[in-house]
Parts: structure tokens; sequence; C-alpha cells
């Protein structure tokens, strides 16, 4: 089954604003804000909603910037993830019961303790290209295959 997901990522000219995922899928790792699409709301919506439950800020401005297929070995779903970017929001990013919220450097991004492959196409976000991948992973840690993209 296809699970259709969000993650917001902001910046500013120098900088990326990652949350430290305290529970659920991803635990412990640095990643963007977002989560699950519901019925009742559009993708963009729900990277807006989830940007504020858990960094409690209003990100404004959205552009899509990528859209991820990942999957893993043994399991038939598909996690269909659009990442959304923006250099605008306000209010101060804030700890939540499901992130912790920390400004980095793009020189200084943490991807030791991120999901395997977002070194791969983190770069195009903060290049400001459009991107399109899919990944294959064996287990939370190993990828199997990936592939990523420009899109025109
Ligand atoms: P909840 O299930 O907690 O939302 N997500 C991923 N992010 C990265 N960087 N890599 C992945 O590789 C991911 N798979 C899912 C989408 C989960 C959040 O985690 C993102 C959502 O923002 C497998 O509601």
């Amino acid at each position: 089954m296809e699970k259709i997901l969000t993650l917001c990522i902001v910046t500013d000219s120098s900088r990326i604003l990652l949350g430290m995922k305290k529970r659920g899928f991803g635990q412990g790792r640095w990643n963007g804000f977002g989560g699950k699409v519901t019925d009742d709301e559009t993708v963009e919506e729900a990277a807006e909603r989830e940007a504020k439950e858990e960094a409690d800020i209003t990100v404004r401005s959205l552009r899509k910037i990528g859209l991820i297929r990942f999957t893993f070995e043994n399991d038939p779903d598909v996690l269909v993830v659009h990442i959304f970017t923006t250099e605008r929001y306000s209010g101060e990013p804030k700890e939540t019961d499901e992130m912790k919220p920390q400004w980095f450097n793009f020189t200084d991004i943490p991807y030791e303790d991120m999901w395997p492959a977002d070194r791969y196409w983190l770069p195009y976000v903060i290049e400001k290209k459009q991107f399109a991948g899919n990944v294959h992973f064996k287990d939370m840690n190993t990828i199997l295959t990936q592939k990523f993209n420009e899109v025109k």
C-alpha cells in the first residue's frame, strides 16, 4: 500500500533547521518536520500542520522540491514522501513531545545521525533543485539501491 507523507525542510541562507525525532518512526535521527497526510487535508496542509505540531512554527510559501519513494525489503508498503522547503516561517522553533529543533550550518549537517539516504538527496534541497528518486532499504541502517534525478 502507498502511504503519503510529508517532510518540510526549513532553511535560511546558510543553515538548515532539523529536529531530533524523540519517538516513533526514525526516533533518534535528525530530520525535517512531517508525517502522514490525513483524508481531510491536502499534502501541503499536512506539511504545514506537522511543522506546527513538531516544532511550533508556522511555515509559509512552501515550495515542492522533491518526491521520494521509500521501500523496505520484505515490506509491501511504499512510503511516498513529498518534500517541501521554505525560508519563511513565523514563531520560534521550540522543542515538542515529538522533536527537538536545532539549526545546522550547510557545512555541518549531521548525516551520521540521519536516515542513511539523506546524504544523497538533501544537497538538492540546499541547492534549490527539484528532484525525484527512490530508495530501497534492507533495514533502517542499510540501503540496497537508491537513485535520484534532478527534475526540470
Ligand atoms: P511519522 O510516521 O512519524 O512520520 N520519513 C523519512 N525521512 C527520511 N529522511 N528518510 C526516510 O527514509 C524516511 N521515511 C519517512 C516522513 C515519519 C516522518 O519521517 C519521514 C515523515 O516526515 C526511510 O508520522
